[in-house]
């Protein structure tokens, strides 16, 4: 094998390789359809599906996109390996040189992460600029408080810590908060804390913040477009019962949600407002969750003298 053939072919696979990652890439962020098939064809790769924001929608594809990219570039490095092993198994007794270098090769190493890393790095920040992006003028303002160990989440007349509460959502040990939020509006969560870091999450979302205790108020906006009701979750260990922190989103039209706000601001009780809009029943309490039971004082660790924290 002389020297300008071998010279050459690395530059031919290089190209090939970078066309492949390439071409993939861009066919599997271009066409939204096609991402969608695709991960669900693989089970979405770890993630519960596509989502139920906008912005989910954004991070989904980004998260199936990357991890088709990082499998092309797998099967080319795995293929590469087996061929390497096969081409140049050991033959003889004499050891190959050890000093043998390939410059175009050395250069294709180098240049290809970086490439890779480039093209990763450039669809994430466009991605992460979108979500994270505020409006000047949402639709809707949720404040949500955390505490050990429960949710309050409060409807704001405006943004920031100085507008009003109209209407609020506070859970308890018997009762799970249920958040009721319309879809294809642009909704803003400010998140605050009352004792220590808590974090908010719905995995439907593909999302989670930490919620600050003191002058932090951590702030983003989605906006969802699938009526459903989704379990939430605390997603800071924040102390003892923090598996107890689940709440449920209940995502409805704008009329429903428009209805559901006016009986709050009314005075009607989560469950009669959620009546009002045709969850009646056993439907007014969250179905994705329910309370633990604590069982403080049947099960604890050192009976019979342990009682209930706080007593
Ligand atoms: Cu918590």
């Amino acid at each position: 094998m002389g020297a300008r053939s071998s010279a050459t072919r690395p530059r031919a696979l290089g190209r090939a390789a970078g066309l492949g990652l390439g071409g993939a890439t861009l066919l599997t962020l271009l066409s939204g359809c096609s991402i969608e098939d695709w991960g669900s064809a693989f089970g979405h790769f770890g993630w519960p599906g596509r989502g139920i924001s906008l912005q989910a929608h954004q991070m989904y594809d980004l998260w199936i996109a990357s991890t088709i990219a990082a499998l092309v570039v797998g099967v080319g490095v795995w293929g590469l390996i087996f061929w390497c092993v096969i081409r140049y198994r050991k033959r003889g007794e004499e050891l190959p040189v050890q000093t043998r270098f390939n410059m175009p090769l050395e250069i294709l190493y180098t240049v290809t992460p970086v490439l890779i890393v480039a093209v990763l790095f450039y669809y994430t920040a466009i991605v992460q600029t979108s979500v994270d992006k505020l409006s000047k003028n949402p639709d809707q303002v949720v404040e949500v408080v955390a505490f050990k160990w429960n949710w309050q989440f409060n409807y704001r007349d405006g943004m920031g810590e100085e507008a009003n509460t109209v209407a609020s959502t506070i859970g308890s040990s018997d009762v799970i908060p249920i958040l009721v939020l319309p879809v294809g509006q642009k909704i803003r969560f400010e998140e605050t804390s009352k004792d220590v870091i808590h974090s908010f999450w719905v995995p439907e979302m593909l999302f989670k913040r930490d919620v600050f205790p003191g002058s932090v108020r951590n702030v983003f906006e989605v906006t969802l477009d699938k009526e459903g009701r989704y379990v939430g979750r605390c997603a800071e260990l924040c102390g003892t019962y923090h598996a107890f922190m689940n709440f449920e989103l209940v995502t409805v039209s704008e009329a429903k949600f428009n209805q559901f706000l006016e009986s709050k601001k009314g005075g009607a009780s989560t469950q009669e407002a959620m009546a009002v809009i045709g969850f009646t029943g056993a439907d007014a309490y969250a179905t994705t969750t329910s309370p633990f039971n604590t069982r403080r004082q049947t099960h604890s660790w050192n009976q019979p003298e342990t009682v209930a924290a706080g007593k």
